[in-house]
């Protein structure tokens, strides 16, 4: 395509405006050489063996897929001695991850869920990576914990690559999500989806449903009000998805509209929520709302958090202004 932007042009144009420095340039480059390299080790899946578990727990005690623990391992390495940061987190690893100490240290702090929504990779569902970018406290070399927590509002950067049938990534640098499709032939991403905007309204909702015998009396009530649609007091029928993999739910949403939840419910209550604060609900939050969207916990908006912990887990309400305002009222009236 004569007229195509690839995303190194992107950020070399957002550079030269003075939007981007060079260090933020060469952290993104390094990061989605990373998600290339994730996308083709997905796409080979049996072939390559990288399917099935590690028979290995995370910090959570999740069980770990192969695929996590080599998502992990490409993001870190991508991103070790390029000098572009001072430390990094992953969804991975228990606490912040320090650098070899020969390693250039940089101005930023990269946070990643290296392989979202893992529990879909051997039945072939769309996967990603999901990132987030802070600046380093000045003169901290060997970021600790603490020095990750920022509030959502501090994102210089966030991201998602979504391997599904094309492998596409949603950027915001704070002024707009922007779309760009991997074009596996040259191997780089072309801007595709400019200036995103999310529909204020919509007819489509993701929850586990099956945990709705935990839900609160506010998101039990929006639930019930969109299931009886028509027939209820809601003007329109609503249809529903859920794909159990965030990045795929948010880029649906980013496509063509719709409600994400997964909100506090009593089994979730001691824990917090399922998702988590700093490789999940705030860089997209943040794309979402730069998407013109919205994003709550039902008690306040997701960016204005004060994290507390690393691994954080908070509920997470977003998608369609309307709709999200409406349960986040809902919760006002208890
Ligand atoms: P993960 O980071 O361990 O993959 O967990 C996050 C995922 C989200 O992608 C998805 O929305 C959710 O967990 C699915 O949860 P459930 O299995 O309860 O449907
Ligand atoms: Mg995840």
């Amino acid at each position: 395509m004569a007229n195509s932007i690839s995303f190194k042009q992107y950020i070399a144009n957002e550079q030269r405006a003075g939007r981007v420095d060079a260090d933020l340039a060469g952290l993104l480059n390094d990061t989605l050489g990373a998600c290339k390299q994730i996308s083709y080790d997905l796409s080979q899946g049996a072939l390559m063996g990288v399917l099935g578990m590690a028979g290995s727990e995370n910090v959570q005690g999740e069980d770990q897929k192969k695929m996590d623990v080599i998502s992990n391992d490409v993001m870190i390495a991508a991103n070790n001695r390029s000098g572009f940061v001072s430390g990094m987190a992953s969804e991975e690893e228990e606490t912040a991850y320090t650098l070899p100490a020969d390693a250039p240290r940089g101005k930023y702090l990269l946070l990643f869920d290296p392989l979202d929504g893992s529990s879909n990779i051997d039945v072939n569902i769309s996967v990603g990576t999901i990132f987030s970018i802070l600046r380093a406290p000045k003169g901290v070399t060997n970021p600790a914990d603490k020095d990750f927590l920022q509030k959502g509002t501090e994102q210089v950067c966030a991201g998602f690559v979504v391997y599904g049938q094309s492998t596409v990534l949603v950027i915001t640098l704070g002024k707009g999500s922007h779309g760009f499709t991997l074009d596996r032939n040259i191997g780089e991403f072309i801007l595709t989806q400019p200036n995103i905007q999310i529909p204020a309204d919509t007819k489509e909702f993701a929850i586990n449903a099956s945990n709705s015998r935990f839900w609160e009396a506010p998101v039990k009530r929006y639930i019930d009000e969109c299931l009886a649609g028509k027939s209820g007091t809601r003007d329109k029928d609503f249809n529903m998805r859920w794909v159990a993999s965030m990045v795929a739910e948010v880029y649906r949403i980013l496509t063509r509209g719709g409600i994400f939840m997964y909100p506090l419910d009593s089994k979730l209550k001691d824990k917090g929520g399922k998702l988590r604060l700093m490789y999940e609900a705030n860089p997209m939050s943040l794309i979402v709302e730069q998407a013109g969207g919205a994003s709550n916990t039902g008690r306040g908006r997701i960016l204005d958090l004060q994290p507390t912990g690393l691994h954080q887990r908070v509920p997470v309400i977003l998608g369609s202004r309307n709709e999200v305002e409406r349960v986040v009222r809902y919760h006002a009236e208890g």
